[in-house]
């Protein structure tokens, strides 16, 4: 343990003064004051910018200041005034960066200068636009189109997905897997069998309505802060709010709003949690097979005692389907297997069923706890099945909320980035566009790694992200990544992922979502859709680190206009460029139901919605109702080895100093970590059943039989409340250990939260 590392517990709040200081060290560390002063004055609200961090919902009215402790470090973490040149890449070799943290990486700065690869001196070396733009196009050209992918980590506006979608399928494939595929895809694809949409059915409006929030495996007082205003409202006056996590985290159990001197000048905070259940990793779908369980067992006792039925019978018998099978499921289902499976006692579920019975409207709220597991999409399925037993969907104060990740990753999908053909509207790309768009599957996030692996995958272009340190098994792709023909990574800030260039190998510095970007008619604006489905301008107040940066729209029409077979397909991509409203104009001509009036309602003050059937109770689903899904296993982890006694069920987590792979620094305030990453958070009876003691140095295996040995050593043991069984550790440093296989049935997002591992003491 080095002098600075310290783990201790963390009683304050979430918010509260510890925020302030976090966010004092990260502007004078960054150097981003005062460029970044004028964008926070408006981040977040109408005619301003919006965050580059989470997606949650920016309300009409907004408070004086309408960001957060980690909205702020994102701000400052690109605004920063420090930059990576030409010299930079002078001094250092690939070979050297390679051994830098991912932390490191980004803290030296933006990237400013286009770079190629340069296979002889290790090097980045500068090029001009022109080249770059120009040999990328003659490269990609050369190959096969199927064998090249175009990956989007959500960032991006809705103008440059629209223009990256058009150029992927204009070049021949529907190669475009996006970082949802690691993330929500569970989602997406159980909320449409169960609900027939793909996103949540929550609006802003719904939390000032709403009785009880049940909030499973979302960690709000990191990575979505802001919502922490609204679960403050609703703890407030006096609505409960039930917690489901194998962690007791901060912003679920405390919070004391940084914003209000009145609050802060007070001891004390708001309890956020009135019910907190550490259900064991993976326990979801027994933990909410039992409350539906209880609540079924609380309307036959009603019914026994001539009292008002407790389930919704209305509601079920006229917009649902599967009913008698899920109340079969119920009734077959053994109390002691589902307390086994959730980690908690029947009394804990009965107490959970009573609240959720008597609560008029009810949002089920939920993040990566339910979707980065084997079973993902059932356990998400079986939140539905909760909220249908009273008819908690399609009404004001009820409904589904999953948190969506990165800023616009739910846009990207909106306005056609998906590997999915049926998704896309290939019909009407055809009739704008006069061309034949691919109708084949595409690649998504797994598939585009095992064609890597397999050498199948010849090119990748990344707009944005880090994929190689997002992506599982890490070691199996970074062995495979340098054969690559091709690589481009469009971006802000140098990561791991440009440092393992393809044969040919760029890397093109972007404008940031906070830059002001000046095109041929002047400022341009954009636009992202946040968690609730609410459309958004953004307007830039920051000048650009560098006079060199292109902006995205630029740089993909500029690799479109460069690829001949794309080119002389006559999109006006220069015209695009000159004004991002023709880009908002054709992404309303390609979506005229969802996008009607687009660049007049750009401003409307808290966004526009679009349309969503399961608010209306219009059901897109085969059955044209809102589906029950019986579970086909009572435990979201579906690994081999799972009760096997020398195995822990490991979930990754992140910090509250992290965005994604971006690290801000190596404390973990809420959390009581300080000044190390490379922990792992156990249980007492675990350290002491395994001959362990806390502080100790150990690595950990994955505990499959693959034939791959895969590994993470030199972690810290740390006692730490979490159920016995399970342990958690820091994404991206855990990724070597997730098998490329191991993933999400039907989603194919990696079980990035239950990973089987073994452990061994160091030396031993
Ligand atoms: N500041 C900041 N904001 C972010 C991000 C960031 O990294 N930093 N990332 C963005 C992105 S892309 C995303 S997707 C979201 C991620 O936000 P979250 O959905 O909160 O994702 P995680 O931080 O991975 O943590 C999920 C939570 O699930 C809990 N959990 C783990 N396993 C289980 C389980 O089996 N059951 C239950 N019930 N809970 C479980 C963990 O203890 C943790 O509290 O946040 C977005 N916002
Ligand atoms: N084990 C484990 N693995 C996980 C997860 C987990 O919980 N556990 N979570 C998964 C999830 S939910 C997600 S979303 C993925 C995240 O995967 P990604 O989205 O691929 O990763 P990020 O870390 O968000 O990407 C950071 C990089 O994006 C670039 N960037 C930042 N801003 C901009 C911009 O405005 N424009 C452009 N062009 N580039 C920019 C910078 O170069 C920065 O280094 O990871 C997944 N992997
Ligand atoms: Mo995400």
């Amino acid at each position: 343990m080095t002098s600075d590392e310290r783990i201790d517990k963390y009683e304050g709040p979430a918010g509260g003064w510890g925020s302030v200081k976090s966010l004092a060290s990260i502007m004078v560390r960054t150097q981003a004051l005062p460029r970044a002063a004028a964008t926070l004055a408006q981040q977040n609200k109408t005619g301003g910018v919006a965050c580059v961090s989470c997606a949650w919902a920016k309300p009409a009215h907004s408070h004086i200041a309408e960001f957060c402790e980690n909205g702020a470090k994102a701000t400052a973490w690109e605004l920063t005034p420090k930059r990576v040149d030409a010299d930079f890449f002078a001094q250092h070799t690939l070979t050297q960066l390679r051994t830098w943290s991912d932390h490191d990486l980004e803290f030296r700065g933006r990237l400013t200068e286009p770079l190629r690869f340069d296979a002889a001196q290790d090097r980045y070396v500068p090029v001009t636009w022109a080249d770059a733009f120009a040999d990328i196009g003659k490269q990609l050209a050369a190959l096969e189109p199927a064998s090249t992918v175009f990956y989007a980590s959500g960032r991006a506006s809705l103008e440059t997905s629209y223009m990256y979608q058009l150029l992927a399928r204009m070049y021949g494939n529907n190669n475009l897997p996006d970082s949802s595929n690691m993330c929500h895809e569970t989602t997406s694809v159980a909320l449409p069998e169960s609900i027939g949409v793909p996103v949540g059915t929550v609006h802003l409006s719904d939390f000032d309505a709403t009785d009880c929030v049940f909030f499973f495996g979302q960690n709000v007082g990191s990575n979505s802060p802001r919502m922490l205003h609204d679960l403050q409202a609703i703890s407030k006056r006096g609505a409960p709010i039930i917690s489901f996590n194998p962690l007791r985290e901060r912003g679920l159990e405390a919070f004391k709003n940084p914003q209000s001197p009145l609050e802060m000048l007070h001891p004390g905070s708001t309890r956020i949690s009135s019910q907190y259940h550490q259900v064991k990793i993976g326990g979801d779908i027994a933990a909410i097979t039992g409350i539906c369980k209880a609540v079924l067992a609380l309307d036959e006792a009603a019914q026994a005692a001539g009292g008002k039925r407790v389930i919704d019978v209305d509601f079920i018998g006229t917009h649902t389907h599967g009913f008698e099978d899920f109340v079969a499921f119920l009734r077959e289902s053994d109390w002691d297997a589902l307390c086994h499976h959730a980690g908690l006692s029947r009394e804990a579920m009965e107490a959970a069923a009573v609240v959720y019975a008597q609560a008029r409207a009810v949002i089920g709220v939920y993040g990566m706890g339910l979707t980065q597991h084997r079973g993902g999409v059932q356990s998400v399925q079986m939140l539905v099945n909760l909220l249908l037993m009273r008819g908690n969907i399609g009404r004001s104060g009820a409904g589904v909320c999953p948190v969506r990740g990165h800023s616009n990753v739910q846009g990207q999908r909106t306005v056609g980035i998906t590997e999915k053909p049926e998704l896309a509207p290939l019909d009407r790309l055809a009739e704008l566009y006069g061309f034949e768009p691919p109708r084949d599957k595409g690649l998504n996030t797994v598939a585009a790694c095992q064609g890597v692996i397999k050498g199948e995958v010849r090119a990748f272009v990344g707009l944005g992200g880090n994929f190689l340190r997002a992506a599982p098994d890490t070691n199996a792709l970074e062995a495979a990544w340098p054969s690559l023909d091709v690589t481009v990574h469009i971006a802000t800030k140098l990561n791991r992922s440009h440092l393992l260039p393809g044969k040919t190998g760029y890397v093109l510095p972007c404008l940031g979502r906070m830059e002001i970007d000046r095109q041929a008619s002047g400022e341009q604006a954009v636009s992202v859709e946040d968690s609730t489905t609410f459309i958004h301008g953004s307007r830039a107040r920051a000048e650009p680190v560098a006079p060199t940066l292109l902006s995205e729209p630029a740089i993909v029409a500029g690799i479109a206009m460069a690829i001949p077979s794309v080119a002389e397909k006559g999109v006006p991509w220069r015209d695009w460029v000159g004004n991002y409203a023709k880009v908002r104009d054709a992404i309303e001509r390609t979506w005229p139901d969802v996008f009607p009036n687009f660049n007049a309602r750009l401003w409307q003050s808290g966004g526009f919605p679009r349309p969503n059937p399961a608010r209306e109770r219009k059901w897109n689903t085969k059955t044209e109702r809102a589906n029950f899904h019986v579970p086909r296993d009572l435990s979201a982890t579906l690994v081999v080895n799972r009760d096997a006694a020398d195995v822990l069920q490991l979930t990754t987590i992140r910090s509250n100093d992290q965005f994604n792979t971006t690290i801000y620094g190596d404390d973990d305030r809420f959390r009581g970590i300080h000044g190390t990453r490379k922990v792992v958070l156990m249980n007492l009876a675990d350290i002491a059943r395994f001959g362990l003691r806390d502080g100790q140095h150990v690595s950990l295996h994955t505990a499959v039989d693959d034939g791959v040995a895969r590994s993470v050593a030199d972690m810290r043991v740390t006692a730490y409340d979490i159920p016995a069984g399970c342990c958690a550790a820091y994404y991206p440093e855990c990724n070597p250990l997730v098998p490329l296989w191991h993933h999400a049935i039907g989603s194919d997002v990696p079980a990035a939260k239950s990973i089987p591992v073994r452990i061994s003491a160091i030396g031993a």
